[in-house]
């Protein structure tokens, strides 16, 4: 089969090289028609829309190369769009592989777009740079006009096919260049074809942010129609002053940064605002890169660097003040990145991040220079900026600390026991107890020596803080408490409840000396501050080991004070085996179990707080500041002092 190709000089070629080119065109576009959502996305508004864009873009891409100023979209009542700009003109002369003109190539392979022609683009936009092709492919009805070098050239196709060869049109002598391309969506690929101007509108006026001094005008001449013009002489920079737009601005002109380097455009615009939120826009070849990539990395960078450097400079931190973070200096920011670069590279499943890596070293070493020599001339706003950050701050450290709150308190409430308790299999309170012991040592015989269906033991390591000076926030990190607080169920502060205690009796066991005295003294403190209902409801206990053992041949006597052991002695005894016992640790579990924690024949002490200003009076006095005379205090008047016994 030979196919017969009428060239734009009016002469027909025919050869097999180019049946055999045309016939992988048809395959190709044929390819987009039975799927289309691999080339635009969807078929869906969403998919109508880009096929506006891919035109329009290559427009802007002609802009951008520096030959075009005006770029026209005109939606017409039956659906159909038309995109004319002002540019050179796609070439309409032999294309050399093809052998069709460079106009029919990039209409109808897949991919041409932009590749052909010695003056081909510098950068390239497009949002996945399908190309003409596949907005022709995907088209009722496509035409293109070109006028260029005083004539005019059209081609007509339907759904991706030539109706006709490529013509000059007779009787037309344009006086300027430029490229109309006039489409309709095919309605059997599309679900609708009805576009939605607001959405359009937004994309061309950050397409004319980013192209300083491209006018688009967008007119829709469905309904009762509506015409949107966009022109920004100062491209970026009134993006910027758009984003800031009633947000109260920190300064009043943008900070605006440009430069080129190995063949690579970067524009930046900065402005601070009263608000508490970042807005940074980047973008690489007019695309929306809204995951960032390396232009975004670089020039964070080199803000969080330039502006520590400026605030160490100006004074306005201390030596030893710690740096201004990255989220401190673009609280109230915003800012537009654009670079333009021969080959972008595009990562991520949407292909919304910049990779390429040259691009980073150099937006961070352009942006952090303009800015040092931006802030050294503007030492007002610089001052600003930095108090603005100092501000930012504070006011982080104090949410972290709030939310290291929550957290923990999260933690509390979460159904998670602490490991170290070894808890009771019984759970209805009323029947179970848990003993806070001080040490692991004790803990371990305690664990031995106790009924294991109602005692729960929680061993408690070390000095607990001291509760009485110690903030809410400062005695939630400490982890015996947090532990303590889990072990009790009842949460903490705000959320306690009394009604989720886990044992009816919480009975602080310790040892009968100094320390343990201390401890107790401690944990009752903690109690009485924090959850004085524990109290109240008379749950809280003392376990009351013996200070002595009298042994006797078999006979062991345990005897509980001084005032017993001199009782013990006041009769004749012989052959006494004493023994003082100055930790729980010395018992073995058996012991323990019969002198302190067998409840038929243990003897415990209930903690009552009956005048709740003296107690609150002494436990002020024992935890205040002076330290020295605290443990002989602790010893001789705590346990008496506050406890009805
Ligand atoms: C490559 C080279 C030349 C023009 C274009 C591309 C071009 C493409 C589009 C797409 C939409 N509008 C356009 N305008 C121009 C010009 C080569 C020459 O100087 O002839």
């Amino acid at each position: 089969m030979t196919t017969t190709a009428r060239r734009a000089d009016g002469t027909n070629a025919q050869n097999a090289e180019y049946t055999a080119a045309n016939i992988q065109v048809l395959e190709g576009l044929e390819a987009v028609r039975r799927r289309p959502g691999m080339y635009i996305g969807s078929t869906d508004q969403r998919g109508l829309h880009h096929l506006i864009y891919e035109i329009v873009d290559n427009a802007v891409d002609e802009a951008m190369a520096g030959f075009c100023d005006r770029v026209e979209v005109l939606i017409q009542p039956d659906g159909s769009v038309s995109i004319q700009d002002n540019g050179r003109g796609i070439p309409v002369d032999r294309h050399e592989k093809t052998g069709l003109s460079a106009l029919e190539t990039v209409l109808t392979v897949l991919h041409a777009g932009g590749k052909f022609g010695g003056g081909g683009y510098k950068v390239s936009g497009g949002l996945h740079g399908v190309g003409a092709s596949v907005v022709n492919a995907l088209s009722e009805e496509l035409t293109a006009e070109v006028a260029k070098d005083g004539a005019l050239y059209r081609q007509s196709y339907q759904r991706g096919a030539p109706t006709g060869s490529l013509e000059k049109v007779r009787g037309e002598k344009p006086e300027q260049n430029g490229t109309r391309i006039s489409f309709k969506p095919d309605s059997e690929i599309f679900e609708t074809l009805d576009y939605d101007f607001a959405t359009l509108a937004a994309r061309f006026r950050e397409m004319a942010y980013l192209t300083k001094g491209l006018w688009i005008q967008f007119i829709d001449l469905r309904g009762d129609g509506q015409e949107q013009n966009f022109y920004f002489d100062s491209g970026i920079e009134a993006y910027v002053r758009h984003v800031n737009r009633g947000r109260n601005p920190l300064h009043a002109d943008p900070i605006v940064i440009q430069g080129e380097r190995d063949n690579i455009s970067i524009e930046v615009a900065l402005q601070y605002n009263g608000s508490f939120s970042e807005s940074v826009h980047s973008f690489a070849n007019c695309i929306n890169t809204i995951d960032g990539g390396s232009h975004m990395t670089g020039f964070r960078s080199a803000l969080t660097r330039a502006l520590n450097d400026y605030a160490r400079r100006a004074k306005l931190l201390k030596d030893d003040d710690p740096n201004l973070s990255g989220d401190d200096v673009r609280e109230g920011l915003s800012a537009v990145i654009s670079v333009k670069l021969p080959e972008p590279q595009f990562e991520g499943q949407t292909k919304t991040r910049l990779g390429s890596p040259e691009v980073k070293g150099l937006v961070d070493s352009l942006v952090a220079a303009s800015l040092n020599t931006y802030l050294d001339e503007n030492p007002a706003v610089g001052r600003r900026i930095i108090e603005k950050a100092l501000t930012a701050s504070r006011a982080r450290e104090a949410a972290r600390k709030a939310r290291d709150l929550v957290q923990r308190k999260g933690v509390l409430e979460g159904s998670m026991l602490p490991g170290k308790l070894a808890d009771c299999s019984e759970s209805n309170p009323e029947y179970s107890e848990i003993y806070l012991v001080e040490g692991e040592s004790a803990g371990g015989s305690a664990k031995s020596a106790r009924d294991r269906r109602t005692q729960a033991i929680l061993p408690l390591r070390g000095k607990i803080l001291n509760v009485e000076k110690a903030r809410l926030d400062k005695m939630l990190a400490h982890e015996e408490i947090r532990v303590l607080i889990t072990a009790l169920g009842t949460g903490f502060g705000d959320d306690f409840d009394i009604a989720k205690l886990r044992y009816g009796k919480v009975i602080i066991m310790t040892d009968a000396d100094v320390d343990g005295a201390h401890i107790r003294t401690l944990l009752l403190t903690f109690f009485y501050r924090f959850m004085p209902e524990l109290i109240d409801h008379g749950h809280l206990y003392i376990a009351q080991p013996p200070l002595y053992s009298a042994q006797q041949g078999r006979n062991v006597t345990w005897l509980y004070s001084d005032a017993e052991r001199e009782a013990f002695f006041s009769v004749e005894r012989k052959n006494v085996n004493m023994q003082r016992y100055k930790g729980l640790g010395e018992m073995n579990p058996d012991q323990l179990w019969t002198t302190t924690m067998d409840p038929a024949t243990r003897s415990l002490l209930k903690v009552e707080v009956n005048d709740a200003e003296r107690a609150d009076d002494l436990f002020t006095k024992l935890m205040g500041d002076e330290v020295p005379p605290r443990k002989s205090f602790i010893m001789t008047h705590a346990l008496s002092a506050t406890l009805d016994v």
